[in-house]
C-alpha cells in the first residue's frame, strides 16, 4: 500500500475508501517523524485546504497532490509542478450538483422560499397575504465564468424561457447574447450567476460598480469562490438596495463568515454546499483516488491541472 499524507476531514463512509486503497497518515504524525515523511509519495486533500510550499519541501518523494474538489487555488501547482509533483483535481463529476444548487437557491431567492416558509410555519397564512415575488420566466440571466458549470447552468435554464447572456471571450458557437465586460453584462442581467474559479486573478471581479449596474431590481448569484465577491461592497448594496438580493454558496472565512449577511433579509445562504450530494461527494473521492492510483503506480494522472501561467 501507498503511504500518502491526508489533509481534511472525510466523512465516514469515504473515509472507509480511502483507508482500504492507501496507508493514511495524519499532518501531526508526518510532522514529528522524519522517516515517516520520507516515506509519503502522495496527499489528499480538499478544495478549501490550503497546501502549503514549505509541506510540500518537507517530503522528498511526494509525487502526487490529488484534491477532492475542483477548485484549486489553495494549491501552489507552479512549485508543486517544478518538484516534479503533479496536482490533480475532479472536475466534471460534480458539475450536475453544483449547477442544481445554484438553480435552487436563485429560485429559492426570487420566490421568497425561505420567508415563504417561515411565513406558514409562523402561523400568519391566517391572517396575512404573503408578499408577491418575481417570476424567472423572461428574465434576462447573466453567466460570468462560461466553463462546464456556467454553461450547465446555462443549459439547464434555457427551459425555463430565459434569455441568457454572458461576457468574456466570445463563443460563437453558443446561442447566447455577449457583452464585451462584466459591467455591460451586468446592467444586461436581471439576474447574474458568479461561476469563475478562486484565486488572485478574479479577486473582487464582482466590485461595486458590477453591483451598480446590475441594479436595485438584480440578483445575484454566487456558487465559485467568496473572494471572487467585493463582499463589503456587496452588504452596502443589499442594505441601501442597490440590488434586490443574492444567493450565496460561498463566502470569504468560511465557516467564520461576515455576521452582517445575518440579518439581511434579500438573501439566501447555504454553507458551500454546491457538490454536497453523497453521490457527488463518493465520484469526487473515487476519482481523486483514481489519480492517487493512477500516478503512484507510473501512469498519468486523469485529470492533472496545470499553472496556467508556466504553461
Ligand atoms: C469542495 C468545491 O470541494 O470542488 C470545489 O472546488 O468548492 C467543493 O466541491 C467541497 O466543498 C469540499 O471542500
Amino acid at each position: 500500500m501507498y503511504n500518502i499524507l491526508q489533509i481534511g476531514y472525510f466523512p465516514k463512509e469515504l473515509q472507509a475508501r480511502i483507508d482500504k486503497a492507501f496507508q493514511c497518515h495524519t499532518a501531526e504524525s508526518v510532522a514529528s517523524d522524519a522517516g515517516l515523511r520520507s516515506k509519503i509519495e502522495g496527499i489528499i486533500t480538499r478544495s478549501n485546504i490550503v497546501i502549503s510550499e514549505e509541506l510540500i519541501s518537507t517530503l522528498p518523494h511526494l509525487k502526487v497532490i490529488s484534491t477532492a474538489g475542483v477548485g484549486h487555488e489553495l494549491i501552489p501547482i507552479k512549485f508543486a509542478n517544478e518538484r516534479g509533483v503533479v496536482v490533480t483535481n475532479t472536475p466534471g463529476v460534480l458539475d450536475a450538483a453544483v449547477c442544481e444548487l445554484a438553480i435552487c437557491i436563485m429560485l429559492g431567492l426570487i420566490r421568497k422560499l425561505p420567508a415563504a416558509d417561515r411565513f406558514v410555519r409562523e402561523g400568519k397564512w391566517r391572517t396575512q397575504d404573503f408578499p408577491m415575488a418575481t417570476s424567472l420566466s423572461g428574465k434576462a440571466v447573466g453567466i460570468v465564468g462560461l466553463g462546464r458549470i456556467g454553461q450547465g447552468i446555462a443549459s439547464r435554464l434555457s427551459p425555463f424561457g430565459v434569455d441568457l447572456l454572458y461576457s468574456g471571450s466570445l463563443r460563437p458557437q453558443l446561442p447566447y447574447r455577449h457583452y464585451p465586460d462584466l459591467r455591460s453584462l451586468a446592467a444586461a442581467a436581471d439576474i447574474l450567476f458568479v461561476c469563475v474559479p478562486g484565486g488572485a486573478a478574479t479577486r473582487k471581479l464582482i466590485d461595486a460598480p458590477v453591483l451598480e449596474a446590475l441594479g436595485p431590481e438584480g440578483f445575484i448569484i454566487n456558487i465559485s469562490r467568496g473572494t471572487v465577491v467585493d463582499e463589503s461592497a456587496l452588504i452596502d448594496a443589499l442594505k441601501a438596495g442597490k440590488i434586490e438580493g443574492a444567493g450565496l454558496d460561498v463566502f470569504n472565512d468560511e465557516p467564520d463568515i461576515n455576521p452582517e449577511f445575518f440579518n439581511l433579509p434579500n438573501i439566501v445562504m447555504t454553507p458551500h454546499i454546491g457538490s454536497a450530494t453523497q453521490e457527488t461527494r463518493e465520484a469526487m473521492l473515487c476519482l481523486a483516488l483514481d489519480n492517487l492510483n493512477a500516478v503512484l503506480s507510473g501512469a498519468p494522472a486523469l485529470t492533472p491541472v496545470f499553472d496556467l501561467k508556466s504553461r
